[in-house]
């Protein structure tokens, strides 16, 4: 960054393309004169008044995120207003998590502007990176459903969908990750301590949203108060969300809560006005933190008014904006489709119902019609503890008039079962919205599939099993409702961004097309056999190695040899994901250097990383393991050199940009049937890592579309799993295979926890005892088996190259771009809508 008289400047430096670009972004009443350098130094200087000596990288950050929303604004917009007029049907995709990460470089990126800034920073490099890094990861999500949410604003609006994200704006998002003596503690993520330079407030648009209840800060916690009815303010945030190539700006809208401002002046006094104040802390306080459970424990009270809260605010805000072009409730499922990201917004389904019964004045039939084909969910986990069911009574505190449409759905649900299965009461039960046993809970999925038109999974497999297994009952009542749509990611940050090198190679082999269609990587396959394209690939991954040595090392002080094999699992902790089995097998190869100190074997560099819910005490403990494994290896002279493993604190979005790239091998070795899809499994393979796997999830198709000659798949399959629970026995394994037995010796005799003895039991009685319920010991041997045929692959550099390519190649299919254009014309019947 330059001054504004030495810098290049706009006129000098851009090419006619770059011109034309910059043109596009002019399309409001508003020139931009002088140099993209004059546009930040004047951000620079007056948007915090510092003189330039007194100038740090957080002061140039905001002046560089504010000068590139500058570029975009008006676009932005141009985008809403085209929208509008063109009256084209519009896509809601609520959900409770964003798990965005950074946006200044993936904006620029988006924006074509890399040539610009490249050019400015010439000089600058490490002034930039310190500025990048000032921006805090934004972390409004748990893991892969909210990351799934980031990655599908991108691709619809680079596909020109006139698309809006509806979320919260959690003023803390997912807790921050220290490792303390080995053991995981959570700290406060209070990102938004400094202002955040791409939201806009909105403070002219906001709703209202009545409850049943108000909120009381006792004892330092928010805490519900019942029975006192009182309204929030739901305020909007918007974020502006670039499509590649800055023709469309789309709008991800996030909710604050406040209290209306409205209060009695007439009557308060100094005690009532500080009482009033104060209530009006605790209204703010709703949408103060993300939970971080993905798929553990639920029910609290407070996560439940932040779901209605959602859900109020967003429909109250989109049929606002319906109603300004439309007269015609009719006309709704026309003009508006909503997508339910998991059952967290299912309440949709009541509310909707509650607008068009008591606001619109339809009737019954009319009103449930709409509701239905303007309504769509998504369903990301299996697992039964993830599956939302709200206690009855709550809601006939909290929401008692969307309780009652509740159970007039429910009535109508039961008469329809009965008229089509006489005489099965059974069914009745099975297919009802309200459990029954223990105290009532109204399970959200079955509301959500009743109430919509279109309910899918997430990967083959897991939509099967959904339809087969876990809602089967619906699936026969309306068997045309389900459908599959296999999880996609973004290209554009998770290559193009993340690995610059092998996106540039790919480039210069197949032109940059594939960018925007990713389908286009197919043409690299005949390339497998090109010396040069090969050459280019593992030097793309060399460099993209040593660059992340060289960041861990300095910010870190750990040293890892890019020489080695880069073997990484990154993911939420969680038993069915079996981050435990990596660290069996790890002990495992461990064992076999201690006893043969001469044995041949590679040198691995073994990456973990990933956050447990502070309450998943079995995940903390397996946190606690492998640091524990980690210290021990690097203690043992026997391995130094050949083993390494290093557990990575505080897995966020800008971490796996790091390291993905990095990786030669990706491990993917849930218990088949349990994941429901992964998503870092196709950030691996898009940036040529190789697979070690179960048969899970979307692994599955990218073997399939990768050839399993280039993929190491091992263990049981979901059926192999699910026939074999009843009479699976974790004992058998330790009896008869040595090498599982020796690992789980060496463990439970304190080896890795000489001076915390016993900390391992747990994990014992997890493995042994309570019977091994994920199943690593049924897996064990089958990993090794395929770690040692991986381990062969790579002993073949060309043979290694060559997965390599065929694995980038046949990952076009994994683009989020592919996903959303069959959400778009299966679901949503939505359209592009160019802005001009
Ligand atoms: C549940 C709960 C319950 C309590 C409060 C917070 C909370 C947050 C999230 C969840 C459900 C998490 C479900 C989830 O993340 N599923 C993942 O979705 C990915 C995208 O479809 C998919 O790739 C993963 O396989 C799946 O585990």
């Amino acid at each position: 960054m330059g001054s504004a008289r030495t810098g290049p400047g706009r006129d000098e430096q851009a090419s006619p393309r770059l011109a034309e670009l910059l043109e596009q972004y002019e399309c409001g009443p508003i020139r931009f004169t002088g140099t993209a350098d004059a546009l930040y130094e004047r951000h620079l200087m007056f948007d915090n008044v510092v003189a330039s000596a007194a100038v740090g990288p957080r002061e140039r950050y905001e002046a560089a995120a504010r000068s590139v929303r500058d570029v975009l604004s008006q676009r932005w917009l141009r985008t809403e207003r085209t929208y509008d007029r063109r009256k084209a049907k519009r896509v809601y995709y609520l959900s409770m998590e964003f798990l965005l990460g950074r946006s200044l470089a993936d904006n620029i990126l988006n924006l074509r502007l890399d040539p610009i800034v490249q050019e400015a920073i010439r000089d600058h490099r490490a002034e930039w990176q310190a500025l990048v890094e000032e921006e805090p990861d934004a972390g409004l999500g748990n893991g892969g459903l909210g990351r799934l949410a980031a990655c599908f604003l991108d691709s619809m609006a680079t596909m020109q969908l006139p698309a809006m994200g509806y979320g919260l704006r959690y003023e803390y998002g997912i807790f921050r990750q220290v490792i303390e003596d080995g053991w995981q503690r959570a700290k406060p993520d209070n990102w938004l301590r400094r202002p955040d330079p791409w939201e806009v407030a909105r403070p002219h648009e906001a709703v209202d949203v009545r409850l049943g209840c108000s909120f009381e800060v006792r004892g330092g916690t928010l805490g519900v108060v019942m029975d006192r009815p009182s309204t929030l303010q739901g305020i909007p945030y918007d974020r502006p969300v670039v499509g590649y190539g800055g023709k469309n700006i789309n709008t991800l809208r996030l909710w604050g809560a406040a209290a209306p401002d409205a209060f009695d002046f007439a009557a308060f006094s100094a005690g009532e006005l500080v009482s009033a104040l104060a209530g009006r802390l605790s209204a703010e306080s709703l949408t103060r933190v993300l939970y971080p459970d993905d798929s553990t424990s639920m029910g609290q009270g407070l996560r439940f008014v932040q779901e209605y809260f959602l859900v109020a605010c967003s429909l109250a805000d989109l049929v606002r904006r319906f109603r300004r072009g439309n007269g015609d409730w009719r006309s709704l499922p026309d003009q508006v489709a909503i997508q339910l990201n998991d059952t967290h917004p299912a309440m949709a389904v009541p509310e909707l119902m509650r607008i068009l019964l008591d606001e619109a004045g339809l009737g019954w039939e009319e009103a449930w019609d709409l509701t239905r084909r303007t309504l769509a969910y998504t369903n990301h986990t299996l697992l039964p503890e993830a599956l939302e069911k709200w206690p009855l009574r709550w809601f006939e505190r909290l929401l008692p008039r969307q309780l009652e449409i509740i159970l007039e759905i429910d009535r109508r649900l039961a008469t329809e079962v009965r008229a089509r299965f006489p005489g099965d009461e059974g069914r009745v039960l099975r297919t009802g919205l309200i459990e029954t046993d223990g105290d009532r809970r109204i399970r959200m999925a079955h509301l959500a599939i009743v109430g919509s038109h279109s309910t899918n999974g997430v990967a083959a497999i897991h939509s099967e099993l959904l339809r087969k297994v876990t809602v089967r009952d619906l699936a026969e009542l309306y068997p045309e409702r389900f459908g599959n749509k296999t999880n996609g990611v973004t290209p554009r940050r998770w290559l193009l961004l993340a690995n610059p090198a092998l996106a540039g190679s790919i480039t210069a082999a197949i032109g940059d097309r594939w960018i925007t269609d990713l389908a286009e990587l197919e043409r690299l396959a005949p390339l497998a056999e090109d010396t040069g394209f090969r050459d280019a690939v593992h030097e793309a991954r060399r460099r993209a190695k040593a660059s992340f040595a060289d960041w861990l090392k300095a910010t870190s002080g750990v040293v890892v040899d890019p020489a080695s094999i880069f073997d990484s699992q990154v993911k939420r902790i969680h038993e069915y994901k079996r981050q435990l089995l990596n660290g069996l097998r790890i002990v495992i190869l461990y064992g076999r250097l201690r006893e043969n100190p001469d044995l041949e074997m590679a040198p691995r560099t073994f990456f973990f990383a990933g956050k447990a819910a502070p309450a998943y005490e079995p995940a903390k403990l397996v946190i606690k393991f492998l640091n524990n494994l980690a210290g021990t290896i690097d203690g043992d002279p026997c391995v130094r050199g050949r083993l390494k493993l290093v557990f990575l604190p505080e897995y966020n979005v800008s971490l796996a940009e790091r390291l993905i790239p990095a990786s030669d091998v990706s491990n993917q070795i849930s218990t088949a049937g349990y994941e429901a899809s992964g998503t870092s499994n196709m950030k691996f393979m898009m940036n040529g890592a190789i697979t070690i796997g179960t048969r899970d999830g979307a692994t599955i198709e990218m073997a399939a579309a990768a050839g399993d000659e280039n993929f190491f798949l091992f263990g049981l399959t979901a059926q192999q799993v699910a026939d074999s629970r009843s009479w699976y026995s974790p004992w058998w394994h330790y009896a008869h295979e040595p090498e599982t037995r020796a690992a789980l010796d060496l463990i439970f005799s304190d080896h890795f926890s000489r001076y915390e003895p016993g900390a391992f039991l747990p994990l014992r009685h997890a493995l042994l005892e309570a019977g091994d319920r994920y199943m690593h010991l049924a897996d064990l041997s089958a990993y090794l088996d395929a770690d040692r045929r991986l381990l062969e692959a790579h002993a073949d550099r060309d043979r290694w190259a060559r997965m390599a390519v065929a694995n980038i190649a046949h990952s076009g299919r994994f683009s989020s771009d592919r996903t959303i254009a069959e959400y778009a014309s299966e679901i949503w019947q939505a359209s592009p809508c160019p802005v001009p």
